[in-house]
């Protein structure tokens, strides 16, 4: 990865998202895929907390037949996973992504501080040919789903594959984060019909796997279906900016962690929390189980 706060900075101001090629090196991004894929191929081993954080391809075309009739059944998608929720619970490598320092390089220099936190880190695992996006691949803001006291959040995309159209880009409209906190936070952007966009401005990212893409949640954006016949694997992380605090009753697994503070009180809830030498891999721990999206 190639150090540039400032280009960095910039865009992210300009467009409301940023690519940044090679966030991942090779040993990172190959221990993160074979963790991912030993999740889903070991299953059926997990304890019964951990399965429950796993949520299903066939389980979100039943709920949204709207999306998929003649086209995509239950039955077709086999076993294939659609999501996983608190990775950092599955194995030490996803916990000891939290403190991966690329990745928190580009969030202190967008967030022009050191003081950021933790949300969450997700695995969204696209299968081969039946992968889906979100909402049929409509554009979206993040912005109306969350409960935070204020709008200063990051989410993190890093990319394990390669991405492409044809395996389900994420997709943005350049700029789009320029509103108002108030105006980004509008139910009706849960949902947005192409046709209401200006379309000149959507960017489809098209990059290696290792890739690392930022925006800020108040940045229009949609991630379309893999038909391809390759998996389409990435692992997603939520930041929030200093001083913003959950509102929900709910919280993910090591959620508030600041790896970057400079302040004592932080750096030790984090040796403590994820200590270094790293976690031994497989070990896993038990948090409660929350909802998401879909
Ligand atoms: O996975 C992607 O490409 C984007 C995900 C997305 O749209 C979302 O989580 O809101």
């Amino acid at each position: 990865m190639i150090y540039e706060p400032e280009v960095w900075r910039r865009a992210y101001q300009d467009d409301g998202f940023i690519v940044v090629p090679g966030l991942l090196d090779q040993a990172t991004l190959s221990a993160l895929y074979k963790g991912l894929e030993k999740i889903i191929e070991n299953r059926e081993e997990l304890t019964p907390a951990l399965k429950e954080k796993l949520f299903l391809e066939r389980e979100h075309v039943k709920n949204n037949p709207q999306y998929y009739a003649g086209d995509l059944t239950p039955e077709d998608c086999g076993d294939a996973v659609r999501q996983i929720e608190d990775l950092p619970l599955f194995d030490a490598v996803f916990a000891r992504l939290i403190c991966y320092s690329p990745m928190l390089d580009v969030l202190e220099a967008i967030f022009g501080s050191p003081e950021f936190s933790f949300n969450y880190l997700i695995g969204r695992p696209k299968a081969a040919r039946v992968g889906n996006g979100i909402s049929d691949g409509h554009f979206h803001r993040d912005t109306p789903f969350e409960e935070f006291t204020s709008v200063n959040t990051i989410v993190v995309i890093m990319c394990l594959n390669d991405m492409s159209a044809e395996n389900g880009a994420t997709e943005f409209i350049r700029g789009s984060h320029q509103v108002s906190d108030e105006e980004a936070k509008k139910s009706y952007w849960r949902d947005v019909d192409r046709d209401k966009l200006d379309l000149e401005e959507r960017v489809v990212v098209g990059c290696s796997a290792g890739t690392g893409i930022f925006f800020n949640t108040k940045t229009l954006h949609a991630a379309g279906h893999n038909r391809s016949d390759r998996p389409r694997h990435a692992i997603l992380s939520e930041w929030v900016g200093p001083n913003v605090l959950p509102t929900s009753p709910d919280r993910y697994a090591y959620q508030g962690l600041r790896p970057r503070s400079k302040e004592a009180v932080y750096r030790k809830q984090l040796e403590m929390s994820i200590p270094t030498p790293p976690l031994t891999s497989g070990s896993a721990r038990l948090a409660v189980s929350l909802p998401f999206i879909f």
